[in-house]
């Protein structure tokens, strides 16, 4: 059987971390807008300039940008044994324009992962997070053996902090989620598919929980 996953929930609460392991897990490919807009800022495409700027602001791409890119995706023959969607939609227009995708796709079952975490540890995560640039692998300065600046113990390149992950800025992304995200939930309410998760434990115990829960 098929598994769709959209991992829901503010910036840092652990959807990246978890998508990975559960692509893995699954054998099928996560989806995630946020590191298809980096990866077009890295490469200097014309949508990732125009996205690297708001992004860097900690605002919203406009939903006809972020529903073509995911329609395309989502169109891919790699997507047929299932697929994690991270970080879309984001707004209750791209939750009705995802509606729509499945609808023209025939998809009928699917999961929404409502992740919680408080603003608190969210700020603390975001505070210590670091990225591998080339390969996207996420870390955590507390519980990762790891440096800002540091090789990637996967692949040597260089961590860096994710841009947006500056104090005020990550102020601002939570701003924007409880403004125009956090009602998304309430859309996947209403047809039962929610699944809501604290997301406080250590990364293994998190995981594990979304297995037992699917
Ligand atoms: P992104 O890239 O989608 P956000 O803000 O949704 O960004 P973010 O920051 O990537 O979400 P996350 O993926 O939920 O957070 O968290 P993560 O990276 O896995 O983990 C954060 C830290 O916590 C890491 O250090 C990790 O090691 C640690 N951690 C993870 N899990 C656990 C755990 O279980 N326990 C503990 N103790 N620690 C853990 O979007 C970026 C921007 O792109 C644009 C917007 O500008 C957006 O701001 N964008 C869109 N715009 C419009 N519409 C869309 N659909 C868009 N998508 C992206
Ligand atoms: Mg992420």
């Amino acid at each position: 059987m098929e598994t769709r996953l959209i991992l829901f929930g503010p910036p840092g609460v652990g959807k990246g971390t978890q998508a990975k392991l559960l692509a893995e897990q699954f054998g099928i490919p996560h989806i995630s807008t946020g590191d298809i807009l980096r990866a077009g800022a890295m490469a200097g495409t014309e949508l990732g300039k125009k996205a690297k700027a708001l992004m860097d602001e900690g605002k919203l791409v406009p939903d006809d940008i972020m529903v073509n890119l995911v329609r395309e995706t989502l169109a891919s023959p790699k997507t047929a044994k299932g697929f994690i969607l991270d970080g879309f939609p984001r707004t209750i227009g791209q939750a009705k324009a995802l509606s729509a995708i499945f609808k023209e796709l025939k998809i009928t079952r699917f999961q929404v992962v409502n992740f919680e975490v408080d603003d608190e540890e969210i700020i603390r995560r975001l505070a210590n997070r670091l990225i591998c640039p080339k390969e996207g692998k996420i870390f955590n300065l507390e519980f990762d053996a790891v440096e800002s600046g540091g090789p990637c113990p996967s692949c040597g390149t260089r961590l860096i902090q994710r841009e947006d992950d500056k104090a005020e800025t990550v102020r601002e992304r939570l701003r924007v989620y409880n403004a125009a995200t956090k009602a998304v939930i309430e859309y996947y309410r209403q047809q039962g598919v929610v699944m809501t998760l604290d997301g406080t434990g250590t990364v293994d115990v998190v995981n594990r929980e979304i297995r037992m829960m699917l």
